[in-house]
């Protein structure tokens, strides 16, 4: 730790001017500049003499101070000043609170704050973000086709939206900065109109620096209940949980560059697992008791595979409502963005846990504690039913046209890496060519279960890591730049994940509330089993044939929803027009 005085640092324009120009030294991880006893305060591995340095080019003197105890955490005149954007500062923030379930009825308002929060995590205490002041948001659970408003005020230090992730909204509110909205600036606020057509698990997050905020907790859940009333099996009790993961490195979320987003090559590889927010959490049950679990993967890049060993589970729901046909499953695998909706029965009395399963390892989420009491009313009977939905056998009836069809469109993903830059780096006694073939390496499923690069993944930002979709529609072979619909019809899409290009991996490939889709096929092979779709998981080599059907006129982005590679250029976006009045 590096403490200088600044005897000049004076106003909160002095504390900007001085907190931007060392947080460009090399090295500096967190950096805190203090108002009141006039210091900054810098870790990492930055010299002593380049942090003075960078204090002399912006105008102010420094007075080291390096050994002398630690400044006093007393402060005249309220809370601490911390200009830096991504500050690791926990003083005076409030602590998280447990999330909130928010019922909401048609033309009902409701406010959303993100801003930071202490949140506890086993031995340590670290800044993160919060809606509401909680990890996830509130759930916000709304009626089928009903529309709530929504008021964000924004309480964190970087600019923010709202994206209501697979609503088939209003195109004003989809939250893409700059093309359906300006940011909402620091202290800013702008209100959102949200419209629930489908039933199903939905979830906001921000749309601006994802690989920041989201792993730092902005995000929530929206249930809307469906307008049907026998649409889902019954269940004795809701349980909705975000599944995510952490990077922590010496007890501090691992740091972010301000200006460009590192990981990219991989995306962001937590090493805590946070389920619901929480590290560790634990549900009583009764015996025989139906649990449905909503879940959502939230993390920027790591796919679950997740499982109740010695309970049975029935695969219900997806990304939006219910499953063409409910079937019994002993694990469901969710790609970043993507939603399962689950029905688990426990037998007790016994310890369940809920758990994410790897080809090599097995990491527990949450425990289930399950009593002698037996639930009543007893569900078992509904249970060992399986349910068809009758909207989707119907689709299934004109599916053998459009697996006949050309592809409308095809979209290859590949990636570039400029290699060039990696020697100015501080790579430490990094084994590059250890690190490069063990790019290379999966498990056979084309799933990138771990980050076995972590090294070069960290070197890799969005300016040496070349994420590109490439539009491949007859002949073509350039980014997707003049992609039209027409609100109503239908297009066939073919997504190819590229093996040879310079990383090849898994990608979570989303389309936001244009429209949503149906999975047709994988590498030729006729989905089995449909459900309404906005993201889908694409393994390495794969190559993936799509049904979406167009809905909503605008300006809708289509993406990578590994916030690291989006962020990387695996985005672009394409217009819907209206359909023409006959
Ligand atoms: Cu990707």
């Amino acid at each position: 730790m590096i403490v200088v005085r600044v005897p000049a640092m004076q106003s909160r324009r002095d504390v900007r001017a001085v907190s931007a120009r060392i947080s460009d030294v090399p090295g500096v991880r967190t950096l805190r500049a203090d108002l009141a006893t006039r210091t900054v305060q810098v870790s990492g591995s930055a010299a002593h003499a380049a942090v003075t340095a960078a204090l002399a080019a912006a105008g102010y003197a420094a007075d080291p101070v390096d050994g002398t105890p630690h400044p006093s955490p007393t402060r005249i005149g309220g809370p601490p000043v911390d200009t830096t954007l991504f500050s690791t500062d926990i003083t005076g923030l409030p602590e998280a609170v447990r999330s909130d379930v928010m019922d909401l009825d048609d033309g009902d308002e409701l406010l959303l704050r993100p801003g930071p929060v202490a949140k506890r995590l086993g031995d340590v205490t670290v800044r993160m973000l919060g809606y509401n002041g909680s990890i996830p948001g509130p759930t916000l659970k709304v009626r089928q086709g009903s529309e709530v408003v929504v008021h964000v005020a924004n309480d964190t230090d970087l600019d923010t939206t709202v994206h209501w992730h697979g609503l088939r909204l209003e195109n004003r509110f989809d939250g893409v900065p700059h093309e359906t909205q300006a940011p909402i600036p620091p202290g800013g606020e702008f209100t959102y109109r949200i419209q629930f057509p489908d039933p199903g698990l939905y979830w906001y997050h921000p749309h601006i620096r994802e690989d920041v905020t989201q792993e730092l907790g902005l995000y929530g859940n929206i249930v809307v209940e469906p307008t049907e009333p026998d649409y889902w099996p019954p269940a004795h009790r809701d349980v909705v949980l975000t599944l995510d993961d952490l990077l922590l490195e010496d007890g501090l979320i691992a740091p972010f560059s301000r200006t460009e987003t590192n990981y990219a090559a991989m995306g962001r590889y937590g090493n805590v697992m946070l389920t619901g927010g929480e590290t560790a959490p634990a549900f009583t049950a009764q015996s025989g008791e139906v649990l449905r679990f909503w879940l959502t993967n939230t993390a920027n890049s790591r796919v679950f595979r997740v499982g109740v060993p010695g309970a049975r589970m029935k695969l219900v729901g997806g990304d939006s409502g219910r499953v063409e046909h409910e079937l019994f499953v002993s694990e469901v695998v969710l790609g970043p963005s993507e939603r399962a909706v689950v029905d688990v029965l426990v037998d007790g009395p016994g310890e369940f846990t809920l758990e994410h399963r790897t080809p090599d390892r097995r990491y527990p989420l949450a425990g289930i504690t399950v009593t002698g009491h037996a639930a009543e009313p007893s569900m078992r009977q509904e249970f060992e039913r399986l349910r068809s939905a009758p909207e989707l056998v119907e689709e299934r009836r004109h599916l053998d046209r459009w697996l006949a069809a050309p592809p409308d469109k095809v979209l290859a993903i590949v990636a570039t890496m400029d290699m060039s830059g990696m020697d100015d780096m501080d790579m430490g006694d990094m084994d590059m060519g250890h690190e490069m073939s063990a790019m290379h390496g999966d498990a056979g499923d084309g799933i990138e279960w771990e980050d076995h690069m972590v090294e070069m993944n960290r070197a890799m930002t969005s300016t040496n890591m070349h994420w590109q979709f490439l539009d491949r529609t007859s002949g073509r072979n350039a980014p997707p730049a003049d992609w039209r619909f027409t609100a109503g019809e239908r297009v066939k899409l073919r997504l190819v994940n590229e093996k040879n290009s310079d990383h090849p991996m898994h990608h979570p490939f989303h389309i936001h509330g244009a429209g949503r889709f149906l999975v047709l096929s994988r590498d030729g092979v006729t989905e089995p089993n449909l459900v309404w779709k906005d993201t889908v998981l694409i393994p390495t080599g794969q190559t993936v044939d799509l049904l979406f059907d167009v809905t909503n006129p605008g300006l809708w982005m289509a993406h990578c929803h590994i916030a690291e590679h989006m962020h990387s250029g695996m985005m672009f976006s394409f217009t819907v027009d209206r359909a023409a009045i006959s």
